[in-house]
């Protein structure tokens, strides 16, 4: 034994064996079924599969997988579908071949690949796949609705071998059965334009229904939808095959809940004399049920809800209340979120206790909620009286750090509130740290700033009576997002919304879905979020599919555009620059989405392979270019528009700026940012995101730096010196009654610089899905250390340098199957030497040794290029 292992660490070297080893011995994880772990309902067709092959190896890439598809969770091979062996590098959105899928039938799937030596992986574990009703004709019944409650009974007539519950809502809905809430999901239905397309969940409720009697119940809320309906399905399968199902009806009992009053903004009145005990289940005595009301059907289509549902996601637990006044109690959460409270309370019955939330408190020490303008943002508990008391809200949310509790028998215990923190549950999928205090407490203020306005669309503010989709907001926040989260379902879904709300012109809403502040064509920097994000998500998630799925909406979007603007220039203009210290004309800012817009265009046709549509838009963007140059460049002084920061770096970011003038418009703009502004921006929402990468990317990495660690106004830091635990709105400190969200994710965009600059984590033009990665990472001022990590659809991406006085050490890791290029600075020295894993790579520019990954190494005046595979690597850069 002890010989062969040696024998094999011996060839391992050589990256040989251990990839045989390695390959054989593992199998492929993660795996993914329309960019979702084991969806309950798929209705995608059909639907495409993704895995992430592992090995240790470094270099190794899969050659070849062969996928199984069968009904049962032990994959008899083939049984439904069997790919055979298929010579393909593709893990990722590989689309399901086999024979059509049945509707609401549950199938189960395996892979395993081939790597370049040819050794074979073992099988993954089987992962299910819930296919969802896929025709309107499997929904027997009809949405119901004629009070907040909807209850019926129905009995089975044998052994229950699988049972699924298919429910879609127009407003928000919790199923219950015999007697237990189904799922874990709250505040569903996902916010969609529900005129046009309405979600529906699926939950596998084998383990509830059982033999004999059962009961289910429906309670509602108004949600976003205004309305309360709901359409259930229970779909049976009984020992010996035979299928029965039951449906929503008239022969439903229609009641009323304790839910007195429920909506999103001003919250939720629950009134717990009023509770109905059984009412869930069967044999209940419904005295004062009607008949439920079917009324006229939505026409919208129904469509499986594929992304992360909205869940409570975490507890915090609050320290002693303080009380400003006599019967007030103020609780600081410490944070600000999205949720509610769960209220723990002993008293007489009929007493009510009431919550306000708040974001902000007055010097008095009571809450300020006059930035939530008309939301009310209260909820209220009245007592049974029958002992301890649990409650919690199901229909509202708030966004809050404090909460003031009145009415409240006594005196609160210790754990009379607990914040339950609520949000769409996307999974953590990245992370930085520096050695910069400051730039650590900005990334956690854009980890909550971000998931706290994911509640099933990007919200603009987690606490007015806004909390809408508004498309600017969410375009600058989607990579940072994309950067620290899984995003690729969420996106998806909320991109089909972009298309759903798409007008007979091409145009968009300002907010998706519209609302009633988002109406006629959205403001050009608004609407072209939808190019954006779909861009975003190629670059992230590298799926050609949700490229072709949208190719003709984001084309009608740059022609709405094209139709609104003279001889290339946009005029029409809502917003422009949002919130900025200085102001930056409008049209100049629509302008360049347009041009923006139009590169997109002639880019997703490119990858399409759309050749004459790639020539045609990639022309227009030409035009818009010369346009803005001639309308907007002030030659005199050689700047744009205004001269503002947020004029000159959209020239300079989206490369609007002729080269012979790019080194006076770049000089203008550094001159404004450190001698007019001291090191300072002036940008509102649009600039600030372009501003950092710009500069760093262009050789003023300490200025962009200096920028971001700033303490003094406006900075980030700035709002961290004044409490903030999220980013704010506006760089100002405002607490009155004005527009001042103290939560507002469009100025997180400062996290994607964090990643793609100071950790350098990028990818190569061409590389989407991180299948060319590029690392880069920028060694500035004070800066000792720093390092991201980021889970992409291909693996673990990760960069972490440290600084020494003799060098530089920087740590990497690359997905498997997918290739780098690793730039490594040599901080200005001379003579430098770089080595990976204890091997001297290159001396002054003359080759040494290579280790097994490694397939080039070259040495420019400023860093070390290196290109490597797949695999984990430990460079040293060594100076003098
Ligand atoms: C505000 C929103 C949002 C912004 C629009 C124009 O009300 O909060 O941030 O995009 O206006």
């Amino acid at each position: 034994m002890r010989t062969l292992s040696i024998v094999l660490m011996g060839l391992a070297a050589a990256g040989y064996t251990q990839a045989q080893e390695s390959a054989a011995a593992r199998a492929p994880q993660k795996l993914r079924c329309e960019s979702l772990v084991e969806p309950m309902a798929v209705d995608a067709v059909p639907p495409r599969l993704s895995w992430m092959p592992v090995g240790e190896a470094r270099g190794a890439v899969q050659t070849a997988y062969q996928i199984q598809v069968s009904k049962e969770a032990a994959v008899a091979p083939g049984e439904v579908w069997d790919s055979g062996r298929v010579q393909s590098a593709q893990s990722v959105h590989v689309p399901y071949g086999g024979p059509g899928l049945e509707s609401g039938q549950t199938y189960y799937w395996r892979v395993r690949y081939w790597d370049d030596r040819g050794a074979q992986s073992g099988w993954s574990r089987p992962a299910r796949i819930g296919v969802g009703l896929l025709n309107r004709a499997d929904w027997k019944g009809k949405f119901i609705g004629g009070g907040n409650a909807l209850r019926k009974e129905f009995s089975v007539a044998g052994r229950v071998v699988e049972a699924k519950a298919f429910i879609a809502g127009v407003g928000y809905y919790e199923l219950r059965i015999n007697g237990v809430k189904i799922g874990d999901h709250v505040l569903d239905p996902a916010y969609t334009p529900f005129a046009k397309r309405i979600f529906y969940e699926a939950y596998d409720v084998t383990q509830s229904v059982r033999q004999g009697d059962n009961a289910v119940g429906v309670m509602l809320g108004e949600g976003w939808f205004g309305n309360r309906l709901a359409l259930v399905q229970i779909n049976v399968e009984l020992e010996g095959g035979r299928k029965v199902e039951f449906h929503s009806d008239e022969s439903w009992q229609a009641g009323q809940s304790p839910i007195l009053e429920d909506s999103v903004y001003h919250g939720e009145r629950y009134d717990a004399r009023l509770e109905q005990e059984g009412w869930d289940r069967p044999k209940f005595e419904a005295a004062g049920w009607k008949e439920a009301v079917a009324g006229e059907q939505p026409k919208a289509e129904l469509s499986a809800q594929m992304m992360p549902p909205v869940r409570v996601v975490g507890d915090i637990t609050p320290p002693a209340p303080a009380s400003p006044k006599q019967g007030v109690w103020v609780y600081d959460m410490g944070q600000n979120f999205s949720g509610w409270v769960k209220l723990k309370v002993r008293g007489p019955r009929g007493t009510t206790v009431r919550m306000r939330h708040a974001e902000l408190l007055y010097d008095t020490g009571m809450v300020n909620v006059e930035n939530l303008r008309s939301a009310r943002a209260t909820d209220y508990y009245t007592l049974r009286g029958d002992g301890e008391e649990t409650w919690e809200p199901r229909f509202t949310y708030h966004g809050f750090r404090y909460v003031e509790l009145t009415g409240y028998p006594g005196a609160p215990p210790m754990d009379a509130v607990t914040g339950r923190v609520v949000h769409s549950d996307v999974k953590p999928a990245g992370g930085f740290a520096a050695s910069k205090p400051v730039l650590n407490r900005i990334q956690r203020l854009v980890e909550w700033g971000i998931t706290s306005n994911l509640h099933s669309i990007p919200t603009d503010c987690n606490q007015r009576d806004e909390r809408m989709g508004w498309m600017a907001d969410a375009h600058l926040s989607a990579e940072a997002a994309m950067m620290n989260f899984d995003m690729e379902a969420f996106y998806r879904m909320w991109l089909r919304s972009m298309r759903d709300d798409q007008a007979e012109d091409g145009s968009v809403p300002d907010t998706v879905p519209r609302s009633r502040y988002a109406q006629g064509p959205a403001d050009p920097a608004w609407g072209s979020a939808y190019p954006l994000i779909l861009w975003y998500s190629w670059e992230q998630y590298g799926d050609r599919g949700l490229l072709a799925q949208h190719f003709e909406g984001i084309r009608r979007w740059s022609d709405f555009l094209w139709s609104r603007s003279e001889g290339g220039i946009l005029n029409f203009v809502k917003f422009g620059d949002w919130v900025p210290l200085e102001k930056t004309p409008g049209n100049l800012v629509s302008t360049a989405y347009s041009y923006w817009s139009a590169d997109i265009v002639a880019k997703v046709a490119a990858v399409l392979g759309k050749s004459a549509e790639e020539q045609a838009y990639r022309q227009r963007a030409e035009q818009v270019k010369q346009a803005f140059h001639g309308r907007f460049f002030n030659a005199e002084l050689g700047v744009y528009g205004n001269g503002s920061q947020t004029s000159n770096v959209l020239a300079l970011y989206l490369d609007l700026v002729p080269p012979n003038e790019r080194g006076r418009v770049r000089g203008n703009l550094n001159h404004d940012l450190i001698y007019k502004w001291n090191s300072h921006l002036s940008t509102g929402i649009h600039g600030t995101k372009y501003l950092l990468p710009y500069l760093t990317r262009t050789g003023a990495a300490d200025l962009a730096y200096d920028i971001a660690t700033r303490t003094d106004y406006p900075s980030w830091g700035y709002m961290l010196e004044n409490g903030a635990t999220t980013v704010w709105e506006l760089w100002q400190k405002r607490e009155g009654p004005s527009m001042n969200s103290h939560n507002h994710p469009a100025l997180t965009s400062i996290g994607g610089w964090f990643m793609t600059e100071l950790a350098g984590i990028s990818m190569q033009t061409g590389g989407a899905g991180y299948e060319k990665v590029l690392i880069r990472p920028q060694v500035v001022r004070d800066l000792q250390w720093a390092s991201g990590s980021m889970e992409t659809v291909r693996g673990a991406v990760a960069s972490a340098w440290t600084r020494s006085d003799e060098g530089l050490k920087l740590e990497v890791t690359i997905p498997f199957g997918s290739s780098a290029e690793i730039q490594i600075p040599k901080l200005q020295k001379r003579g430098a030497a770089l080595s990976e894993g204890g091997t001297l790579l290159m001396q002054n520019r003359a080759p040494k040794g290579s280790t097994a990954g490694v397939n080039g190494v070259r040495e420019t005046d400023s860093s070390f290029v290196v290109q490597a595979g797949g695999g984990r690597y430990s460079f040293e850069m060594k100076g003098w």
